[in-house]
């Protein structure tokens, strides 16, 4: 039978300096208007992490020393047969100065003061157990206006 399921491996990279952490403002494409961690697809050929070091340097001129994976979450959109699947990172530690980009307007904000009402509505769910330093997997399913229609989130030991 045919199968018309694709996924599509992308990358979501937050700079956690505690107790701030590093997000952009996305300036055109896909979450135009939202405050967002970098990434991007992964292109073929390229591992994961290479990936999420490559689209932090295109989107927000900084080289990143380490990078931790805390979490792969999957989004599906009503409709779209294609599963989105995102690699969340964690660094700490990076060179240069953060600068804007043609995609990003990058900023610090302290993590009591997170903007979600301007982020991906998945972004309140998973970003306390990033900032408590847990692992995580999870599937969100949104619909029409990106409201959720359904949600799985679970700690992991290990990625
Ligand atoms: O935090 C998020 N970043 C994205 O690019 C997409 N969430 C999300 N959900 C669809």
């Amino acid at each position: 039978m045919e199968n018309k399921i694709t996924k599509k491996q992308l990358t979501l990279c937050i700079v956690h300096q505690h107790p701030n952490v590093l997000l952009g403002m996305k300036k055109r494409g896909f979450g135009v208007g939202r405050w967002n961690g970098f990434g991007g697809k992964v292109s073929l050929g390229e591992s994961i992490e290479d990936a999420a070091r490559r689209e932090m340097r295109e989107e927000a001129g900084i080289e990143l020393k380490n990078l931790d994976k805390v979490g792969i979450i999957e989004f599906e959109f009503q409709g779209n047969p294609e599963i989105l699947e995102v690699h969340i990172f964690r660094s700490e530690g990076f060179s240069g100065e953060p600068m804007e980009s043609e995609e990003m307007k990058p900023r610090w904000f302290h993590v009591d003061e997170i903007p979600f009402k301007d982020m991906w509505p998945d972004d309140i769910h998973w970003m306390p157990l990033f900032l408590g330093r847990k692992k995580f997997k999870g599937k969100f399913l949104f619909g029409k206006s990106d409201v959720i229609l359904e949600k799985e989130l679970f700690e992991v030991e290990e990625m």
